[in-house]
C-alpha cells in the first residue's frame, strides 16, 4: 500500500523521483488526491518552511521540496480538474508581481478547475497590467490573486487600483489569498472576497458569483 509518510518524506527531502513513485502507487490504490494533499503533500512544504525558518534549511533545499511537491502535484491536477461537472463561472489567476510562489496558487487554480470553473493561469509574477490584460481578453466573473511574501502583498492593492483605473474593477469579483494574506487585509485592499486554502477558495468562488 502506498505509504503517505514515504510521500511527506520526499517532498521534505526533495526526493522527486521517490515522491512521483509514491504518488503514481497511490493513484493506481485509487487513493483520493486530496488525502495526498492534505495529509503529506502540505504539511511537507509546512516543515520545510519551519526549517527554513530555522535555518536548517536554505533556498536550495526550498526549491527542491518545491519541485518534489510540483512534481506530484502535476499527476494529481487532471484529476482534480476532473472531478468537476458544468462550467460555474470564468477566472483568471496569477501570483502577484515581484512573487515567485506558484505552489498556492497552482493548487487553487486545480481545485477551481475541479470545482467547474474555467481557469486562466497567468502563471507567477504577474504584473498589474496583465490582469488588466486578461481580464479585458477573457471576460471573467472572477480574478485570483495569491501572494506569499509580505513585501509582495501591496502588489494586490496596485492591482485592484489598475482594475478601476482601466474601468473593469466592476464588471469582476476579486478574490485573495496567500499565507500573510488575511480577510482583514483583503477588506482593506478593496478585494471581495478571501480564502485560506484551496477548498475554501472554492466555496468562496461560488459565494461570490451567486452574490
Ligand atoms: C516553497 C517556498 C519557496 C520556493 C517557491 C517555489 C514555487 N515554485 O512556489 C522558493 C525556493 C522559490 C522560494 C523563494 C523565496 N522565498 Co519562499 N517559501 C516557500 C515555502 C517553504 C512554502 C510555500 C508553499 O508552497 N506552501 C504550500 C502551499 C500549498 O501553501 P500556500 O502557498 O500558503 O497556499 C495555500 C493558501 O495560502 C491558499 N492560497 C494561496 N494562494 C491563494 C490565492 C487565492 C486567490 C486564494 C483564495 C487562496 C490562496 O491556498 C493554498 C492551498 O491551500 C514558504 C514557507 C511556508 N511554509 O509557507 C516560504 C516563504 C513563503 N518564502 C519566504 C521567503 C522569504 C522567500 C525568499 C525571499 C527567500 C530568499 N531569500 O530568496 C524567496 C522569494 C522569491 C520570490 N521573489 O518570490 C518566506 C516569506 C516571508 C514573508 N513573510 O514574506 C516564507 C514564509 C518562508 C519563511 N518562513 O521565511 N520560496
Amino acid at each position: 500500500m502506498a505509504d503517505l509518510n514515504k510521500l511527506y518524506q520526499a517532498i521534505l527531502t526533495g526526493d522527486q523521483k521517490t515522491a512521483v513513485a509514491v504518488t503514481e502507487e497511490a493513484l493506481a490504490e485509487k487513493i483520493d488526491p486530496q488525502v495526498l494533499i492534505n495529509q503529506a503533500m502540505i504539511p511537507a512544504m509546512n516543515e520545510a518552511g519551519a526549517k527554513f525558518e530555522c535555518e536548517e534549511y536554505f533556498v536550495p533545499e526550498l526549491l527542491l521540496a518545491a519541485r518534489a511537491m510540483k512534481a506530484s502535484l502535476a499527476l494529481l491536477r487532471p484529476l482534480l480538474a476532473e472531478r468537476g461537472a458544468e462550467p460555474v463561472g470564468r477566472v483568471v489567476i496569477g501570483t502577484v508581481k515581484g512573487d515567485l510562489h506558484d505552489i498556492g496558487k497552482n493548487l487553487v487554480a486545480s481545485m477551481l478547475e475541479g470545482g467547474g470553473f474555467e481557469v486562466h493561469d497567468l502563471g507567477a509574477d504577474v504584473p498589474a497590467e496583465k490582469f488588466v490584460a486578461a481580464v479585458r481578453e477573457k471576460n471573467p466573473h472572477l480574478v485570483c490573486m495569491s501572494a506569499l511574501l509580505t513585501v509582495t502583498m501591496p502588489a494586490m492593492r496596485t492591482t485592484i487600483q489598475a482594475l478601476k483605473e482601466a474601468g473593469v474593477r466592476d464588471q469582476v469579483k476579486v478574490m485573495v489569498g496567500g499565507a500573510p494574506v488575511t480577510p482583514d487585509y483583503a477588506r482593506e485592499i478593496g478585494a471581495d472576497g478571501y480564502a485560506d486554502n484551496a477548498s475554501s477558495a472554492v466555496k468562496k468562488a461560488r459565494e461570490l458569483l451567486a452574490a
